[in-house]
């Protein structure tokens, strides 16, 4: 107590908080609440202040006029700076001024705790200061409600695609990030030092989410973390991100993997427009849900559509992403959408796990889904015939044995099973509308950064 004394600031005490600043409406008219939060902006018209205290679902109005409120409201009121922690107690006035209709006469307003200057604004519309700085201060960055509405429209994403997931039999799974080997080739690999040996972070769950298939899972997923040695910063990496990460067994092919992706994002994306209605609002989001089925283009297809746009790029060249924008701008005027999976990648584009085609030879089974011009995920069916993946992985100039924690169980009956990765990131920033994968990463890390 002492030292709360001495710091000038008080306890909660004993008076919990029953509302949100949202719940603030002309309903509770009369009603005694009490609000926490941080004072936000405070306009002060000499013998009436305007205090606008803010919470994790919002803003209210406490309205502090003199003739109106006790001698030691008025004087704390003037008091706050920008940030402090405060609690406040008073009577919900219904009110035709503002738009919640409601405002908040105090009756008691606690300092909970102080807050020295802050460096960045957070208060909407203020000067706009460059990403760098603000990462450097993101954890006030994250207080602007347009910034923090970023992450609450990202958790509804995974929220309501791993709603769907667990409705439809996927079980959730944790698979070790320090690894022995590459999944997804040697170029963006973190070496670590593990004791007297190397190890990797693992760039991506792929071995793992495929083995408990072949441990008697029928069907996984996984949201983690996975690392990438990206060498340059884009705004399109970054070397941490969230992967989200789904297997399923007994396919009869990719189209299987296909279908349940777009069902999943159908489901996440209408649930996000109606529980996210508030932060799609104030980010000035239109969510499109993308129709069923979503359109599939080969991959020979869309080198022809970006050739023809002008671009010179052969079947086997990958799709930088120049291309992928120029497909951006194309998919829509052709096929009326933004949301296209492009499938039938080349063998020498996929990875070693990757089903080569039947049907279209010198390709795989395999698809990206790119969204508004950006590729958010990879999937395809994986080789599940011990000796075609031994042959893939040598054709690769990988050496079978290094990778026999892999490949061994293959000989034991395994099921035909195809997946996806998905990049949370990309998702949200490109739903979003966000150039920079940074600001749709609670704390990035890319070549120069690694706090905070
Ligand atoms: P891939 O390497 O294509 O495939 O990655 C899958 C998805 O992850 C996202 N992504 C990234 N996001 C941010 N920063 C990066 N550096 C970054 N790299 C990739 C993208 C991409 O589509 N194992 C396969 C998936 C599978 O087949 O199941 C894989 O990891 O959204």
């Amino acid at each position: 107590m002492d030292f709360y004394e001495t710091a000038g600031v008080v306890p909660i005490g004993n008076q919990p908080r029953t509302h949100f600043s949202n719940q603030i409406t002309a309903d509770l008219d009369g009603k005694q609440v009490v609000v926490m939060g941080w004072m936000h902006i405070l306009r002060d018209k000499g013998k009436i202040k305007f205090l606008i205290l803010r919470d994790e679902h919002g803003t209210v109005q406490i309205t502090i006029p003199q003739k109106k409120v006790s001698e030691e409201v008025f004087e704390v009121s003037s008091q706050l700076k920008p940030e402090t922690a405060i609690s406040v107690t008073g009577d919900v006035v219904a009110t035709t001024q503002l738009a919640t209709g409601a405002e908040i006469i105090p009756t008691k307003i606690r300092i909970i705790n102080t807050a020295e200057r802050i460096p960045i604004d957070v208060v909407e519309g203020k000067v706009d200061i460059d990403l760098d700085t603000r990462l450097n201060y993101r954890i006030l960055d994250l207080r602007k409600p347009s910034i923090n509405a970023i992450f609450r429209v990202q958790h509804s994403l995974v929220r309501f695609a791993r709603e769907y997931l667990e409705n439809n039999d996927f079980v959730e799974i944790h698979t070790p990030k320090l690894v022995a080997e590459a999944t997804e080739g040697g170029a963006n690999l973190f070496e670590v030092k593990y004791f007297e040996r190397k190890a990797y972070l693992a760039q991506s769950p792929q071995f793992y989410k495929q083995l408990m298939l072949l441990a008697g899972f029928g069907r996984v997923f996984e949201i983690a973390p996975v690392f990438r040695a990206e060498k340059h910063n884009t705004r399109r990496h970054v070397n941490e991100y969230t992967s989200f990460d789904c297997e399923m067994a007994w396919i009869s092919g990719v189209e299987d993997v296909m279908k349940m992706e777009e069902q999943m994002l159908h489901h996440a994306f209408t649930k996000t427009k109606k529980h996210a209605a508030a932060e799609l609002e104030l980010l000035e989001v239109d969510l499109v849900i993308p129709k069923l089925p979503f359109k599939r283009v080969k991959y020979v297809e869309a080198i022809q559509l970006v050739n023809e746009a002008g671009k010179d790029l052969s079947i086997t060249d990958d799709l930088d992403p120049e291309s992928e924008q120029l497909l951006g701008e194309i998919f829509p005027e052709k096929f009326g959408t933004d949301m296209v999976f492009i499938t039938h990648y080349p063998l020498e584009l996929r990875p070693a796990y990757t089903m080569p085609s039947l049907t279209d030879e010198g390709m795989t089974e395999s698809f990206d889904l790119t969204y508004k011009g950006m590729e958010i995920t990879t999937g395809g069916q994986r080789i599940h015939i011990y000796d075609l993946l031994v042959e893939r992985f040598k054709a690769k100039g990988f050496n079978p044995p290094d990778f026999s924690f892999y490949l061994d169980p293959f000989k034991y009956g395994a099921p035909p099973h195809g997946g996806l990765g998905l990049g949370v990131e990309r998702l949200t920033m490109q739903l979003l509308g966000i150039d920079n994968i940074r600001e749709a990463t609670l704390l990035p890390r890319d070549r120069d950064r690694l706090t905070p």
